[in-house]
């Protein structure tokens, strides 16, 4: 039986920790669904709208090699339903997230990947924010194993 992998986040001013994780969220079985926080859930949670609207920040990641559907996730707290609707075997999510979601484990295998260090979607827009956008200031963050396929 294929081995299903789900994975969820907003994905705005989409970036190579972004990426990276769902590379290794792909590595964790046969198949990828990833669930893409709404701009309504965005804005509940984090208190400010996403920089792109959820359609966008959708076809961007749909767009991305390892993964195999994307689909909105309205409810940080359905993911429970997800997985079950979907039959996925594995959770992944990045280790700023370890122990959030352990609870699901009695679903699903739950696994936390390391996160990328130095690249965030908040220091991008606070960096733009302060120095306006400055070319070249790009952290750096190996992607080697990513592009070189
Ligand atoms: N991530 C990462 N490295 C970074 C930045 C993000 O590995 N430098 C990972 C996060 O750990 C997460 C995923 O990328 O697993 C998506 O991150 P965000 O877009 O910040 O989404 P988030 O706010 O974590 O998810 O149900 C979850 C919600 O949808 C919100």
């Amino acid at each position: 039986m294929r081995r299903r992998v789900i994975t969820f986040g907003t994905f705005d001013l989409f970036h190579v920790g972004h990426l990276l994780l769902l590379e290794r969220a792909a590595a964790r079985g046969d198949e990828l669904v990833v669930g893409v926080a709404t701009d309504a859930q965005t804005r509940r949670r984090k208190g400010r709208d996403p920089v792109f609207p959820q359609d966008h920040r959708m076809a961007i990641v749909a767009a991305v090699r390892c993964v195999a559907a994307v689909f909105p996730e309205h409810r940080f707290e359905d993911k429970h339903r997800h997985i079950a609707d979907r039959g996925a075997s594995v959770l992944v999510m990045g280790d700023d997230w370890a122990g959030h979601f352990d609870h699901l484990a009695r679903l699903c295998e739950v696994v936390y990947v390391p996160r990328t260090p130095a690249i965030s979607t908040t220091a991008t827009i606070a960096a733009i924010a302060e120095r306006g956008l400055a070319p070249g200031s790009a952290p750096e963050v190996p992607v080697a194993g990513v592009v070189a396929r």
